[in-house]
């Protein structure tokens, strides 16, 4: 009996939701046959790093000319395309109880936890369509998404409003109630709560409506929330938002 490991995929900087495993069991078969099929969680923090340090033309930290202004990002692979990462909650070495200005220009580091920063986020969505794509590690581990098939960000004059819609996915469309949102921060309530500040209340900076159905930006380890997962009770483990044109 022979055990033949193939693993996917090995030709790109992966997102890194999932590694997939299938374990092809060949013996003497002329064809081989999936007995298996397995997914691991995110590989290990060397695992990754290996990952980044293979440097692959593509993906990875890359440098863009927007506006002919230079830009930093990370870019990976998931699910058939290649995406801009533009928010990563990964282990709460990155404080997101942060000002305006610190979300207008993004903060963190690119290879761990980061807000690309909503003045970027403008430039990289304001002509055409953008695609949006959340990854989200519920507490158990498990990965869900929702993806959206038209996403922007307005400029600041208009409080780099939210447009959101277009759902796919199995997390539960969560961003609906924050579609046509300014954006706040602790210090600046554009939110649709009267008589109320969510941002400061939350120490966070989201579109907040009145306040949340969800708040990637909050506090790790107690309210990085998406409600029809987290429920108010847990706290998401990993999240990703990453755009993509069509
Ligand atoms: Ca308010």
């Amino acid at each position: 009996m022979v055990w033949n490991f193939v693993t996917h995929p090995q030709n790109a900087v992966d997102c890194g939701a999932q590694y997939s495993l299938k374990i092809v069991q060949i013996h003497r078969l002329p064809s081989a046959r999936v007995i298996q099929r397995k997914t691991w969680n995110e590989p290990s923090q060397q695992a990754r790093s290996n990952d980044f340090k293979r440097g692959f033309d593509s993906t990875g930290v890359q440098i863009l000319t927007v506006n002919g202004k230079l830009m930093e990002v990370y870019k990976c692979f998931r699910g058939n395309h290649m995406w801009t990462v533009i928010q990563r909650r990964l282990d709460g070495s990155v404080s997101f109880n942060r000002n305006w200005s610190s979300y207008k220009y993004g903060f963190g580091s690119l290879n761990s936890e980061f807000w690309l920063g909503n003045e970027n986020i403008h430039l990289l969505t304001k002509k055409g369509l953008t695609y949006l794509r959340v990854d989200l590690m519920e507490n158990n581990g498990e990965w869900k998404y929702a993806e959206y098939s038209n996403f922007s960000v307005d400029t600041e004059g208009n409080k780099y409003k939210l447009t959101v819609f277009g759902y796919s996915g199995d997390a539960g469309d969560n961003l609906a109630y924050h579609h046509g949102m300014g954006f706040s921060a602790p210090d600046v309530d554009n939110d649709g709560a009267d008589n109320f500040d969510c941002a400061a209340y939350l120490r966070s900076a989201w579109w907040y409506n009145d306040c949340t159905m969800s708040d990637l930006n909050g506090e790790y380890g107690y309210r990085v929330h998406w409600s029809t997962l987290t429920r108010g009770i847990f706290s998401l483990k990993e999240t990703r938002m990453m755009i993509r044109k069509p």
